[in-house]
């Protein structure tokens, strides 16, 4: 009888699955035949059982399946370029000094975190060359969202060990601006990680356009963390303009003290935000350029809308 264990998926090439048991011990599996018929793909971040086969433990050959995929776990969320599955924690990376942030970006991450259960985490790099007062402007944006915040710098070290406490036995991605220094935080907090930095790998100095495929790093105690190549997952994120609102944690509840129970906090008359939260005193409220670029997703999601319907 074939051992059956539990384990996550942390590569996914050629039909051949590779598996990080609970152990820590890695296998590769192939799917059955029956996840075909099912229509279901296995992706990096499933949480699986399998089953090992005889020898397997000792299977040499990295081509040669040493288990196979019993049954992929409930997904608690999926993302489909990259396809991720089960994400719990997104690490956002914003630099202090270059390039300058994109915060409708980050603002978007957040609300994809919002809609999906993901635990959001904003790390502020390149504090070593950032201008005075920059760190502070981009901590006091997002302080009325009560979103953690940890400031650091891949280059000098500041603040590692507190964003390295957040690496705890889930499955973290990074996301953000190209050049913010993604693949520098994880290469300074994981030795041994060796991504490739400023588009050049550090192993193939081969540059940007060498494949990639998506591939969770295994963390030393336990959960995996993923270089997030890109972000074009957020284009599949289509809200309507109603549930925007409710992915600010700033205007959650809000509308109950607006004239109107339905109050996008645009243009309606007696609208509780425009009155009192932008006034944002001692941060309980929001800041005038996060509503801003809340008025402007509002905005597209409607002109969205009309497309859709036309
Ligand atoms: N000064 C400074 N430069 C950094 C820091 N982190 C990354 N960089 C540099 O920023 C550039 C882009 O870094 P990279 O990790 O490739 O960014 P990614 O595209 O987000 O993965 C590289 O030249 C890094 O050396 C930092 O904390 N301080
Ligand atoms: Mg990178
Ligand atoms: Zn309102």
């Amino acid at each position: 009888m074939d051992k059956v264990k539990n384990g996550l998926i942390i590569k996914g090439v050629g039909g051949f699955y590779t598996v990080l048991a609970e152990d820590g011990a890695e296998y590769v599996c192939k799917a059955r035949g029956l996840f075909r018929k099912q229509q279901v793909t296995p992706v990096v971040g499933d949480r699986v059982e399998f089953a090992v086969t005889e020898n397997g433990e000792s299977a040499p050959d990295p081509r040669a399946a040493n288990g196979y995929l019993m049954s992929i776990l409930p997904r608690r969320n999926e993302l489909i370029r990259p396809a991720v599955a089960n994400i719990d924690r997104l690490f956002i990376v914003i630099a202090a000094s270059r390039p300058l942030p994109d915060l409708l970006l980050v603002d978007k991450l957040l609300i994809f975190c919002e809609k999906y259960g993901i635990e959001p985490l904003i790390a502020v790099n390149k504090c070593d060359e950032a201008e005075p007062g920059a760190v502070e402007s981009l901590l006091s944006e997002y302080a009325p969202t009560g979103y953690e915040t940890v400031v650091v710098s891949a280059e000098t070290g500041e603040g590692l060990d507190e964003l390295k406490k957040k690496l705890d036995g889930k499955v973290i991605c990074l996301a953000g601006q190209s050049a913010v220094g993604k693949s520098s935080l994880l290469n300074a907090m994981l030795p041994g990680a060796e991504l490739a930095v400023g588009g050049l790998s550090r192993k193939t100095e081969r540059g940007r356009h060498t494949t990639r495929h998506t591939e969770l790093i295994p963390l030393p105690g336990g959960g995996a963390v993923l270089d997030t190549p890109g972000f074009s997952f957020l284009d599949s994120l289509e809200l309507p303009p109603e549930e925007i609102r409710l992915l600010y944690p700033e205007l959650r509840g809000a509308e109950e003290n607006c004239r109107f129970s339905g109050c996008l906090h645009i243009s309606e008359p007696g609208c509780y935000v425009k009155k009192e939260l932008l006034k944002n005193q001692n941060n309980q409220g929001i800041t005038k350029q996060r509503y801003e670029r809340y008025v402007r997703l509002v905005k597209e999601a409607e002109e969205q809308r009309r497309h859709r319907y036309d």
